[in-house]
């Protein structure tokens, strides 16, 4: 017969195990509302004040679509176009969306547009780029809309923000690229990230 000690520990070690399964199906509930990223977008601004550029992108593409996830803000050297550019702002969000990849381009335009963008000579400096890097794992190739979008392998200004969200909410694979079945982090071992400088510039 067991004694009023041991029985008093029994119903202790219930009353935790009890506890501790409450707690795990608490955890889980909160994984399956966790909203995981399916699109992400690059940002990129280096006139009129690049800072307010992309912290009003990310209030517009926030209100417009959603956000999930945000990079650091990244201070980076201007890659190709005119000479004598100014030193960009990058970084890359991820957002939870249903709209198609289409018009996801088109509100982005939309963002870009009301940010005074003008296209007149390509990679010259800008106000506010955002580009569609990835959409779910689709692949397209239309004049309108590539995807993956084509450089963005090639590319620390992009894959450096890119790699420090990628993974967060992805427990067990990491993020292929849909092609070249590369991983970003992979990608980004191969280039030269030496100027692309982390801020601590906040989103708002
Ligand atoms: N387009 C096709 N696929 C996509 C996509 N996945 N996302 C079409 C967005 N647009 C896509 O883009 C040109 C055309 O690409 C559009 O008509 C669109 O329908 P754009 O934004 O008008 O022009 P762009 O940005 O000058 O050209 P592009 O080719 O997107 O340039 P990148 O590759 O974005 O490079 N250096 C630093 N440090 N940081 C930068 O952010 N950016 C660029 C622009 C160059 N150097 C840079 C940075
Ligand atoms: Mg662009």
């Amino acid at each position: 017969m067991k004694s009023e000690i041991t029985k008093e520990k029994d119903t202790l070690k219930e009353t935790h195990l009890e506890q501790s399964a409450k707690k795990s199906a608490k955890k889980n509930a909160e994984y399956a509302e966790q909203k995981v990223a399916n699109a992400y977008i690059a940002l990129g601004s280096n006139l009129n004040e690049p800072l307010l550029q992309l912290q009003r992108a990310y209030q517009a593409i926030d209100e417009k679509i959603g956000i999930v996830e945000a990079s650091s803000i990244y201070k980076t050297a201007p890659v190709g176009g005119p000479e004598g550019q100014d030193a960009y702002l990058n970084a890359v969000i991820g957002i939870d969306t249903e709209l198609s990849a289409q018009k996801l381009l088109s509100v982005l335009h939309i963002i870009e547009a009301e940010q005074g963008r003008e296209r007149k000579v390509r990679w010259d400096a800008r106000t506010l780029d955002l580009d569609l890097l990835v959409y779910k794992q689709l692949v397209l190739d239309t004049k309108r809309l590539q995807l993956p979008h084509p450089r963005m392998m090639e590319r620390a200004f992009v894959l450096v923000p890119f790699c420090e969200i990628v993974d967060v909410d992805r427990l067990c694979e990491p993020w292929v690229h849909p092609v070249s079945q590369q991983t970003a982090q992979e990608a980004l071992k191969t280039l030269d990230s030496s100027d692309i400088e982390k801020t601590d510039f906040l989103w708002n």
